[in-house]
């Protein structure tokens, strides 16, 4: 409680969950995302349930000078922020290594990496200053186990990995937890995404399983920050009870 949570990509799905997990828990919230109506609809509800203040913020997290910008930019009450959740990500097409489309590669490792170097890079300044912070990175499975089909988006968590792995070693002698999810398939709008906008393929991935819902990764995300603060969950992998890896 108290605390300041910055999510992006909170206008859905697991950034949505989590939005709502943090705003239970007490937590003032920065909610980024490029939809603004849904930003909105999700600031009201959430100021509806809970006496939380909610700041908004539409942003393309491509954008890493707006990032840089984004502390020095915020209403002083949400400056300082407490807990990070660079959340925003997606996995766009289904392409053998041959035939990448070099635009989606590119999309995927600017949103998915070089945005949450910037947000970490904004955003820890303060926190060492304080010597309290939490940083948590929406990694997956794919940043664990490279499968067929996904060499961009499993390059881009592969990535996301190892800044998590340095900044966990940059923060030794801090108080800020450095903590990576690796989710596996969650039934969101991810897969609608990567099949660009095509509702009957995404519909198909989860067809006859009981796939992980969002918010069964916000409840493990709120666990790892309400730990005690000696305790640091370094890497939390959590699979439906179907799935026992990538494949
Ligand atoms: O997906 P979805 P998830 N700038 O599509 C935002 C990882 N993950 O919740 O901008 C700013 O419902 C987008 O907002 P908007 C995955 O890699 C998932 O499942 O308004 N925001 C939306 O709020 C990702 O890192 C699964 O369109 C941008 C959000 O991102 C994270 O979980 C498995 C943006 C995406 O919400 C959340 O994905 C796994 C941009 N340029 C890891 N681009 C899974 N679902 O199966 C996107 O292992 N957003």
């Amino acid at each position: 409680a108290g605390q300041t949570a910055l999510v992006t990509g909170a206008s859905s799905g697991i950034g949505e969950a989590c939005a709502w997990r943090f705003a239970e828990a007490g937590c003032k919230l920065v909610l980024v995302a490029r939809r603004a109506e849904r930003l909105a609809a999700l600031q009201q509800a959430i100021q509806q349930h809970y006496n939380v203040p909610v700041h908004t913020i539409v942003l393309d997290v491509q954008d890493l000078e707006a990032i840089a910008r984004l502390p020095a930019e915020l209403p002083a009450e949400f400056r300082e922020v407490d807990i990070l959740l660079p959340n925003a990500g997606l996995a766009l097409g289904v392409a053998s290594v041959h035939e990448l489309d070099m635009q989606d590669a590119a999309t995927m490792i600017n949103t998915n990496v070089l945005s949450v170097m910037a947000l970490v890079r904004a955003f820890t300044p303060s926190m060492v200053v304080r010597n309290r912070g939490h940083l948590l990175f929406m990694s997956s499975i794919a940043g664990r186990e490279a499968y067929s089909g996904g060499g961009g988006y499993c390059a881009s968590k592969h990535a996301l990995e190892a800044f998590a792995t340095s900044a966990r070693h940059d923060l030794v002698g801090t108080n800020i937890r450095v903590t990576s999810i690796q989710p596996g398939a969650v039934k969101t709008e991810f897969s609608v995404v990567r099949f660009k906008g095509d509702g009957s393929k995404a519909d198909a991935v989860y067809e006859g399983i009981h796939p992980l819902l969002a918010a069964d990764i916000a409840d493990n995300t709120l666990y790892a920050c309400t730990r005690p603060p000696h305790v640091q969950v370094a890497e939390m992998l959590v699979f439906a009870t179907y799935q026992c890896s990538a494949k």
